[in-house]
């Protein structure tokens, strides 16, 4: 089963999105809540990836991006192979 990990905060619609997608399909995740995170944390997330906005998702230490390209992967029929 792949790691997968959400950095989200506690009002985020598209996080809940993506939690939705992964739940429907039985698939296990981490959830790191940034609200509830040294500020810190965020900060070295986002330069890290250089990606603004969350959530920001990793499959198996890999940077996917967010909810957008979660589901883009799922409709190309590619999240499967990832998760496997
Ligand atoms: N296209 C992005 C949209 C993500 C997005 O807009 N997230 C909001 C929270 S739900 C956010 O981070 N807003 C803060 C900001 O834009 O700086 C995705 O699919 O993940």
């Amino acid at each position: 089963m792949a790691e997968v990990i959400i950095y989200s905060t506690t009002v985020c619609p598209y996080c809940v999105r993506a939690k939705q997608l992964l739940e429907r399909k039985g698939v296990e995740y981490k959830e790191i809540n940034l609200s509830k995170e040294d500020p810190q944390v965020r900060l070295d997330l986002m330069q890290r990836t250089n990606h603004r906005t969350v959530p920001q998702i990793f499959i198996n230490e890999q940077f996917i991006g967010g909810f957008d390209q979660l589901y883009a992967l799922e409709r190309e029929g590619k999240l499967d192979e990832l998760l496997a």
